[in-house]
């Protein structure tokens, strides 16, 4: 068994028995350590939380709680069906809980499920995005000024631009010349940034804010939805963002972090399955302009995920887990072929929202 020491104590703090214990890493998120702890009778999530991250936690677990408790009042009336991630206590109560001063919580494990890296076909992009707007259409509703900014400023290009040209002329690492082309590449987009700032009649909505793919889970047996996971950046935002954040997951054919950049395009069915699945929960709430507001979205996201990675390469790796030196460098070309290939098909791309 790995990590024993841990894990007995993990297993002590959320009432686990210490027969057949057992402590191993799910999934591939890029920000917490999350894994699965089992002793012979249950099995429950166990998550460090990356304080570097999320300064305060507390906010962070009391956000997620605040929502859980809003759906699971859905839920009781028949108007939210997805399962919902709950947080479990410890012995004493508590849902966090501080081993040698890291930050630990428990979720309810949602068996027979996968998450995907990469959507397979229409269908799955079409189930996804239905999922993720069942789940806004369930809190639109929800007093979001209730939640707490976790990382304030999380889908404000304008200041992502500015903390990315920081790190730019500071150059910590001397890694700018090996990405010249990206960075130059990134100067000539920063118009997208007023494009947002300048964004008029798009309300401010309680949203998910990290609806890539991974972030829900696909039923095994009959891949049906199971549940949106990952609520950790749950805040007020824009549902282009949300929107735009399936785009850069679902529509292409490759990882995010693939090198096989010829094959890094948009797949037009995937987005109208998107575009669908999407619309369909939130038909009515959403207005005409902040549905024609999506398009903005799928060119937003997958730049400014990009320039994400491309702030913390320079910066040394510091935020996104990384695999390997190179790792942010290859998904910032990565994701910027993506933004192109966007870019590319606007015509085809934006007629599939209009025709909505
Ligand atoms: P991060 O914040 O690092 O992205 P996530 O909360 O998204 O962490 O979890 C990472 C992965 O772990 C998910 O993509 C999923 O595969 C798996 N996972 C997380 N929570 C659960 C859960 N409650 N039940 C089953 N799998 C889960
Ligand atoms: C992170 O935690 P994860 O892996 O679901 C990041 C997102 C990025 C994504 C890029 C809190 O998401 O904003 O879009 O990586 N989460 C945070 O894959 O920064
Ligand atoms: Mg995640």
């Amino acid at each position: 068994m790995s990590n024993l020491p841990l894990a007995v104590e993990l297993a002590g703090l959320f009432g686990l028995s210490e027969q057949g214990l057992k402590l191993n890493p799910i999934g591939n998120g890029h920000i917490n350590t999350t894994m699965l702890l089992r002793d012979k009778e249950q099995a429950l999530v166990v998550q460090k939380l990356n304080t570097d991250v999320f300064p305060d936690p507390e906010q962070l677990v009391n956000n997620a709680r605040l929502i859980e408790k809003h759906l699971s009042e859905k839920a009781e009336n028949a108007l939210y069906s997805l399962e919902i991630i709950k947080h479990l206590p410890t012995t004493q109560g508590e849902f966090l809980a501080d081993i040698n001063g890291e930050k630990w919580r428990a979720l309810e494990f949602i068996g027979g499920s996968f998450s995907e890296e990469v959507v397979k076909s229409a269908e799955q992009a079409e189930i996804a995005a239905s999922a993720f707007g069942q789940f806004a259409a369930a809190l639109q509703d929800f007093d979001a000024k209730q939640l707490f900014p976790v990382i304030p400023n999380f889908h404000n290009l304008a200041m992502r631009v500015e903390l990315f040209k920081d790190k730019v002329a500071k150059d910590v690492v001397s890694r700018v010349a090996t990405a010249q082309n990206e960075i130059a590449f990134c100067f000539d987009q920063f118009g997208l940034a007023d494009e947002l700032a300048n964004l008029r009649n798009v309300p401010l909505r309680p949203c998910h804010n990290d609806t890539k793919i991974n972030n829900m889970l696909f039923c095994t047996e009959t891949e049906v939805a199971k549940a949106v996971i990952d609520l950790d950046t749950c805040m007020p935002g824009y549902w282009l963002c949300d929107f735009g954040d399936m785009v850069r997951t679902c529509c292409s054919p490759e990882a995010e972090d693939s090198t096989n950049l010829e094959n890094v395009k948009v797949r037009e069915d995937i987005f109208h399955a998107l575009v669908k699945g999407y619309a369909k929960p939130l038909a009515p709430f959403i207005t005409n302009d902040e549905l024609q507001s999506f398009w903005l979205g799928a060119k937003v996201l997958p730049f400014m995920i990009g320039l994400r990675f491309l702030t913390d390469y320079l910066d040394g790796d510091n935020y996104f887990s990384t695999k390997y030196a190179e790792h942010n460098l290859v998904r910032v070309r990565n994701q910027f072929a993506l933004y192109q290939d966007v870019c590319r098909q606007e015509s085809v791309l934006k007629s599939m929202l209009e025709a909505i």
